[in-house]
């Protein structure tokens, strides 16, 4: 399956400060976002997968796959288009296995050996990370900065979509780093107009 990672919207309820998350995330698809990953820690199960279900519908509409954060179940339960592991998810041999070969596997690093791991190991694409400091993941890794995530890059021949801290003032340096593109939580859906921020976001990829 070809994705485009360029603008990987992940999602953060909390964030949102009370307001839709459907409306939120379409207004970022018309904005630019070409993959949003659902990865919400807080609700239970059932709100989960509920919630799964109707993004999966919003985002069938646009044709921008969607990916399950660390829920292999619910990823299985609505037949989304891929699921994403952490480092203390299950591991990453073991999600293949379960999901299947067809879906979209990926698998968060932050250095080079996690990075060959994840490529041997099943991983479709890599989310290399923290590149800046963030205040959205709060037992996130100190940051790695752009100079190792350009050594990850280097290090396989899948794609590397850089996370943490990303925004308007950096993401310019991020799509010069060689990565395949950044995943982004607050400078999307952290901002008023979540459609504007996203244009302007995909403006700066590449330039
Ligand atoms: N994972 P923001 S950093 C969900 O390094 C997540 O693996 C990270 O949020 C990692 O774009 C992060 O607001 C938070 O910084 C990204």
């Amino acid at each position: 399956m070809s994705v485009d990672y360029t603008l990987y919207l992940v999602t953060d309820s909390c964030i949102l400060k009370g307001r839709d998350i459907f409306v939120a995330v379409e207004d970022a698809i018309k904005g630019g976002v070409s993959l949003v990953q659902l990865r919400e820690k807080e609700i239970s199960s059932l709100d989960f997968y509920h919630m799964a279900l109707k993004m999966k519908a919003l985002t069938r509409c646009y044709k921008v796959p969607l990916i399950i954060n660390d829920r292999l179940d619910i990823a299985i339960a609505i037949d989304a288009d891929g699921l994403h592991v952490g480092q203390d998810d299950l591991p990453v041999d073991v999600a293949r296995r379960l999901l299947g070969k067809d879906k979209i596997l990926g698998y968060s690093v932050s250095n080079i050996d996690e990075a060959v791991y994840g490529e041997k190991n099943g991983a479709n694409y890599l989310g290399a990370g923290p590149i800046y400091p963030t205040g959205t993941k709060l037992d996130a890794v100190s940051p790695i900065g752009i100079d190792n995530l350009k050594r990850i890059v280097e290090s396989v021949s899948i794609p590397v979509v850089a996370i943490g801290g990303i925004g308007i003032t950096n993401i310019h340096e991020v799509s010069q780093s060689g990565a395949d593109g950044a995943s982004l939580i607050s400078a999307i859906l952290g901002k008023d107009d979540i459609q504007e921020a996203s244009i302007g976001l995909r403006g700066l990829w590449g330039k």
